[in-house]
């Protein structure tokens, strides 16, 4: 049976895209691999190898053993980590995207996923319902490394026939593992405080409208477009993807209707600049024709699943 590589398991998304994949294919033909070692549970449940995504010689050696079919390139380093880091920030996002391409170019794998983001777009994008085709002048170090690897995903796909697929995530919320160094975090932080009964600093005005998605949407986005038949699939760039849109006053209302004392204030810090860059909501049209794409999760079931999944985690 072919194997599936999901680099970067420990993360976000890859460790909900582990579970996932393996409560449908079984434990033992998806691969979790990592640059450390994940959760108990991550570690049990299933083959997991300690590999550095930029090195080419480990993430070769780990695809042959296996005889790996597919590969989920999820190694990154977010928004807010990559301004303080911008070096290593693009030299994982970048190397750890080339050393995959390669390998799918000598076909040694057969089929890429790769995550962009809606950090491909910049101040000069129309912020309301950016459409997939459009200015895209990115501002931030992710978001030039993200488009960069855009345009390299659908260069590899035109000129040597690499099966790459990609979607720009938005702002993604879960409460299962703590996301790393995002500028859309505060969506989860203030979940957490909400639970906690404790007052919330948002480091990002209250005005500040992203798009949003819950993450088992994303999940489900990120297999569909993996299973969508080849010929569907006319983006080799990477396909916009709406969700849900709100500002920080408008998820702490939502709260506030379970969580009657909840309370916010406001602290914007460096990571405003970086909202304030990216659109407030997102058409994804394209991706509902090319492989009927629909989002399940509305602000209303996101804070219910969101306060009842975080509060379990932490009692
Ligand atoms: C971030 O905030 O950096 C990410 C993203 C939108 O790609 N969540």
């Amino acid at each position: 049976m072919a194997k599936t590589l999901i680099v970067g398991a420990c993360g976000q998304i890859g460790s909900e895209l582990t579970a996932t994949l393996r409560q449908k294919h079984g434990k033992d033909t998806i691969i979790a691999s990592d640059i450390r070692e994940g959760s108990a549970e991550l570690m049990a449940s299933g083959p997991f190898e300690v590999l550095d995504a930029t090195n080419f010689a480990q993430l070769q050696d780990v695809i042959m053993h296996y005889d790996i079919d597919t590969v989920y390139m999820m190694a990154a380093m977010l928004s807010g980590t990559a301004e303080k880091f911008p070096m290593k920030a693009w030299e994982l996002n970048m190397n750890s995207l080339f050393n995959v391409l390669n390998l799918a170019k000598e076909q040694k794998i057969k089929h890429l996923f790769w995550p962009s983001s809606i950090a491909v777009f910049g101040p000069t994008t129309p912020k309301l319902d950016t459409p997939q085709q459009t200015i895209m002048e990115p501002s931030t170090v992710y978001g030039i490394s993200k488009q960069t690897g855009e345009r390299w995903c659908e260069y590899y796909y035109k000129r040597y026939g690499v099966d790459v697929r990609s979607i720009r995530y938005p702002g993604l919320i879960s409460y299962k593992t703590p996301p790393g160094g995002g500028t859309t975090d505060y969506a989860i932080e203030i979940f957490h405080s909400a639970v906690k009964g404790e007052v919330y600093t948002s480091f990002l005005n209250e005005d500040t409208a992203l798009p949003m998605m819950y993450m088992d949407d994303a999940i489900k986005a990120t297999i569909e477009l993996m299973e969508a038949d080849g010929d569907k699939i006319n983006v080799r760039s990477s396909y916009n993807l709406g969700g849900i849109s709100f500002t920080p006053h408008e998820l702490s209302e939502a709260i506030k209707l379970k969580v009657s004392e909840f309370k916010i204030n406001y602290k914007p810090d460096f990571r405003q600049a970086i909202a304030d860059s990216w659109p407030s909501s997102i058409d994804d049209s394209v991706a509902q024709k090319d492989w009927n794409w629909e989002h399940k999760y509305d602000l209303k079931t996101l804070v219910d699943v969101m306060l009842k999944g975080v509060e379990e985690s932490i009692s």
